[in-house]
């Protein structure tokens, strides 16, 4: 009987994972853990529990006690955030992922996933179609942490055969729960803007074009990559991953043919810089030749689902619905 445990579950991609993972495995055997409340849907169809990542004891406690098999590690803080605080970004991204790591050794946890980003790839990395296997030189704290712990990743693999395997997750958009402190959140912001004011402030520039994917196919791609034979992943650093690329000026294109009267401002601020050091487009075909990965949504069919989605949902908050 697998039990999984889920780090992180109250985020972006904790949120809708978890929800997933008890689908497949039954709500009673996926534990669900994070430092803040989680969503309504996560707290009420399984297990539940605030839990601090970074204290070491409890969380081994919590391991052993409750017999778990998988670990799925999604805290950290992302780009924009880890800015504003460098050394203590780089500290609980770091200090968790090693802490986790050595616990899945110590403890013998079957498999374990941890989240890497495009934000490995830097200034001097090529920008479009990046391949799996090219220059790394990231310039934010987000992006050396999450280069360092793709290290670390490998290493455990090579040295102790931990069964851990990672994504480089692109921009995520998700209507579930609000995206926070990141550099790709304008991409689920200017959805909620767009219904609720009918305009948007961009902090990114009309021409900052990045790698994107829709949540639904993050979390299709990532329990395939986690159900997939040991025998066929390769990559045990990360695999690059992705679906769609677009710039602000065209998510705005592809939301004006469902709001024809939505207007897009620019306002570029420090996470500019950061857009302009991350790829425009990724090469993944590594993962869909290994494991068979392939996404489904593309812009178009995204913002669909976004504003039907988020119109509901500001609707059943009592939010004011001004437009589509
Ligand atoms: C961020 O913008 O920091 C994240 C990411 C691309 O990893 N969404």
């Amino acid at each position: 009987m697998e039990k999984i445990l889920v780090i992180g579950a109250a985020g972006q991609i904790g949120s809708e994972l978890t929800l997933a993972l008890r689908n497949t495995y039954g709500n009673s055997n996926v534990y669900a853990t994070d430092i803040k409340q989680a969503p309504k849907d996560v707290v009420e169809s399984g297990p539940f529990q605030i839990l601090d990542v970074m204290d070491d004891k409890r969380l081994i406690h919590f391991i052993i006690a409750n017999k778990i098999t998988q670990i799925y590690h999604l805290a950290a803080v992302l780009s924009g955030n880890a800015e504003k605080l460098p050394l203590q970004a780089w500290d609980i991204n770091m200090r968790s992922i090693l802490s986790i790591l050595d616990i899945c050794k110590e403890v013998g946890v079957k498999k374990l996933f941890w989240p890497s980003s495009i934000a490995v790839f830097g200034r001097t990395t090529p920008k479009v179609n990046t391949p799996q296997l090219t220059i790394t030189e990231p310039n934010t704290v987000y992006g050396i942490s999450k280069l360092a712990g793709e290290r670390w990743c490998e290493y455990y693999f090579n040295r102790y055969n931990v069964d851990v395997r990672s994504i480089r997750y692109p921009g995520l958009i998700s209507y579930k729960t609000e995206a926070g402190g990141g550099t790709t959140d304008y991409a689920v912001e200017i959805y909620y803007e767009a219904i609720k004011k009918g305009c948007y402030e961009c902090f990114l520039q009309e021409d900052a074009t990045l790698p994107m994917l829709f949540m639904p196919d993050a979390i299709e791609g990532t329990l395939q990559l986690m159900e997939a034979d040991a025998s066929k992943i390769k990559i045990r650093s990360s695999y690059n991953l992705s679906g769609i690329s677009f710039n602000p000026d065209e998510i705005a294109d592809s939301i004006k043919k469902h709001i024809p009267e939505f207007t897009i401002s620019y306002k570029p601020d420090f996470r500019q810089k950061i857009a302009e050091s991350w790829p425009q487009s990724i090469d993944d075909s590594i993962a869909r030749a290994e494991w068979g990965w392939k996404h489904k949504y593309d812009l178009d069919s995204m913002t669909a689902v976004m504003l039907k989605e988020i119109k509901k949902k500001l609707i059943s908050n009592k939010h004011l619905v001004n437009h589509g």
